[in-house]
C-alpha cells in the first residue's frame, strides 16, 4: 500500500510559518536527502508512529540516547514519579547526586561533576574550565568532528554543519575562531605539527574518541594514545565529547574501551534517557575551580532538571538490570554484549548484501552506533566521509522510508540500536534494505 504523508505534510507546512525550516534542529529539515520531513506522534520499543500512522523500526534512536528504546516503562515511572512532584525547583535534590554518583562510579576519570541542560553547555563550560586552569586561549579540534553550537567550535564541524555543507557559520566572530585549531581527524601528524608550532598556547585538545558526526569514525589504532601523550608533554588538556559515546559504546563509555584517560569528559544524550541533560566532569582539584567552590562561573535555572535526573537514573539501572531472558538468548556480558553482537551480525549481512549486488558500501561500526557510506573505505576523517556517494544515500534513505525503516536523514550521522530492537526487527530491517538497494541500484 502506498505510503500516505498527508499530514506530515500539513504539519510541515505550519511549522515553516513559525520555525526556521520548520524544525527545532536543522539536520531534522531532510535538506540533503530532499522532501518533507516525517512529523513523529509516538514511538513505543524500537518503532516510531508518524502523525499518518505510518510505522517505522526506528534506526535513529533519537540520535543516540535511548539506548533503551522508546518509552521505556521503568523509565517513564521514574520520570513521571518525578514530574509528579515538581518539575523543577531551582534548589538542588538529593536524585541529582545519586545520578552523579552513578556517573562518578561509572568513570574512572570523573571524580566531580556538573549537570547542566545540553551537551552544547558541557562543551562550553569545559572549555571555560580549561582555558581558565591552563591561563591559555587555544582549542584544538578535528575537521569533522561537532561538540554542539559552541561558537569556537563551529568551525569544520559535522553533523548539521557537514549535512547541508554550510561553511562556518556566520555570527561567529573571526576573534572567537581564531582561537580555533583545526586538525583531520585520526591525523597524529597533523596534531604533532600543531603542538609543534602552538603547544605553549593551547589549552586543550577536544575529541569525539568515536566520531559519529561525519557518520562513525573510528579512532586509528594509535591515535587516542597519541593525544594523551601530546597534550601531557603540553601541559594542555585533554578533552572526550562522550556525549554520544557515553554509556552508549559501553558503560565506562570510550575512555573505559580504548583504556584512555582524558582530563574532562563530557556527557549528555543516554545519561538523561531521552530528556535534555549534559554533564562535564573529572578530577576533583579541575573540578573544584567551578563556581561556587572556585572562580569559573557556569550556571543553569534547569540544570540537574528532576525529571532529566530521573529519567539517567531510570537509564542508568535499565542498562544495569538488562534482562537476557526477555530476549529469550543466551546473554553473557549484559546489554552491551548483546547490542555488539545484535549490531554486528546486522552490519555483516548488510555488507554482504552490497557486495552481491556490487554496490560500493563501507559499514563502520563501534558498538550499536554504525553508519553505511556509499563509498569503498575504510573512512578515517571528514574528506574521506565527504566522498561518499551522497545521491545514493538520499535515495537509499526515501526507499527505507517507504519500506517503514527510519533511518538517520543525513551520510554524516550515526544509526543506533537499542535493547528495545529485537532480533526479528533486525531481519526486518535487513530484507528491507536488500529490496531497496536492489531498487536504487
Ligand atoms: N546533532 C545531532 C546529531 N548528531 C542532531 C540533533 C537533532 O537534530 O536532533
Amino acid at each position: 500500500m502506498e505510503r500516505t504523508i498527508r499530514k506530515s505534510e500539513q504539519a510541515f507546512k505550519a511549522a515553516q510559518t513559525v520555525m526556521p525550516g520548520g524544525v527545532s534542529s536543522p539536520v531534522r529539515a531532510f535538506g540533503s536527502v530532499g522532501g518533507n520531513p516525517i512529523f513523529m506522534k509516538a514511538g513505543y520499543g524500537s518503532e516510531v508512529t508518524d502523525v499518518d500512522g505510518n510505522r517505522y523500526i526506528d534506526m535513529l534512536s533519537s540520535w543516540g540516547p535511548l539506548i533503551l528504546g522508546h518509552a521505556n516503562q521503568k523509565v517513564m515511572r521514574a520520570m513521571f514519579t518525578a514530574g509528579m512532584k515538581g518539575t523543577s525547583f531551582g534548589s538542588p535534590t538529593p536524585d541529582e547526586t545519586r545520578l552523579a554518583k552513578m556517573l562518578v562510579a561509572a568513570l574512572p576519570t570523573v571524580e566531580m561533576l556538573r549537570f547542566v541542560s545540553s551537551g552544547t553547555e558541557a562543551t562550553m563550560s569545559a572549555l571555560r574550565l580549561a582555558r581558565a586552569v591552563t591561563e591559555r586561549d587555544k582549542i584544538l579540534k578535528f575537521a569533522g568532528c561537532y561538540h554542539g553550537h559552541v561558537d569556537a567550535l563551529l568551525v569544520q564541524a559535522g553533523s548539521g554543519v557537514a549535512t547541508l555543507g554550510l561553511p562556518d557559520s556566520p555570527g561567529v566572530t573571526a576573534g572567537t575562531s581564531a582561537d580555533t585549531i583545526v586538525v583531520p581527524y585520526n591525523s597524529t601528524t597533523g596534531v604533532e605539527e600543531a603542538f609543534a608550532e602552538h603547544g605553549s598556547e593551547l589549552a586543550a585538545v577536544i575529541v569525539e574518541p568515536v566520531s559519529a558526526n561525519m557518520g562513525v569514525v573510528p579512532p586509528a589504532p594509535g591515535f587516542l594514545e597519541s593525544l594523551r601523550s601530546l597534550t601531557e608533554a603540553n601541559r594542555s588538556l585533554l578533552i572526550f565529547d562522550e556525549v554520544v559515546t557515553g554509556f552508549r559504546v559501553g558503560y565506562s563509555g570510550a575512555q573505559g574501551m580504548f583504556g584512555i584517560n582524558p582530563d574532562l569528559t563530557i556527557l549528555g544524550k543516554v545519561i538523561g534517557g531521552g530528556l535534555p541533560i549534559g554533564a562535564y566532569g573529572g578530577p576533583r582539584d579541575l573540578m573544584a575551580q567551578i563556581a561556587p567552590s572556585g572562580p569559573v562561573y557556569q550556571a543553569g535555572t534547569l540544570a540537574g532538571n528532576p525529571m532529566s535526573v530521573a529519567a539517567g537514573i531510570g537509564t542508568l539501572r535499565g542498562i544495569q538490570r538488562f534482562a537476557p531472558e526477555a530476549n529469550g538468548e543466551d546473554n553473557p556480558g549484559g546489554l552491551y554484549a548483546h547490542l555488539d553482537r545484535l549490531t554486528g551480525g546486522f552490519t555483516d549481512a548488510l555488507e554482504g548484501i552490497a557486495k552481491k549486488l556490487g554496490i560500493a558500501m563501507t559499514l563502520q561500526r563501534v558498538g550499536s552506533m554504525f553508519t553505511l557510506f556509499f563509498k569503498e573505505g575504510p573512512v578515517a576523517n571528514l574528506e574521506d566521509a565527504k566522498s561518499s556517494d551522497t545521491e545514493r544515500f538520499a535515495r537509499f534513505f526515501h526507499a527505507m522510508l517507504d519500506e517503514g525503516v527510519y533511518w538517520p536523514p543525513s551520510q554524516f550521522e550515526a544509526s543506533f540500536l537499542s535493547a528495545a530492537h529485537s532480533a526479528d526487527d533486525v531481519e526486518r530491517v535487513l530484507a528491507a534494505a536488500g529490496r531497496a538497494l536492489e531498487r536504487i541500484g
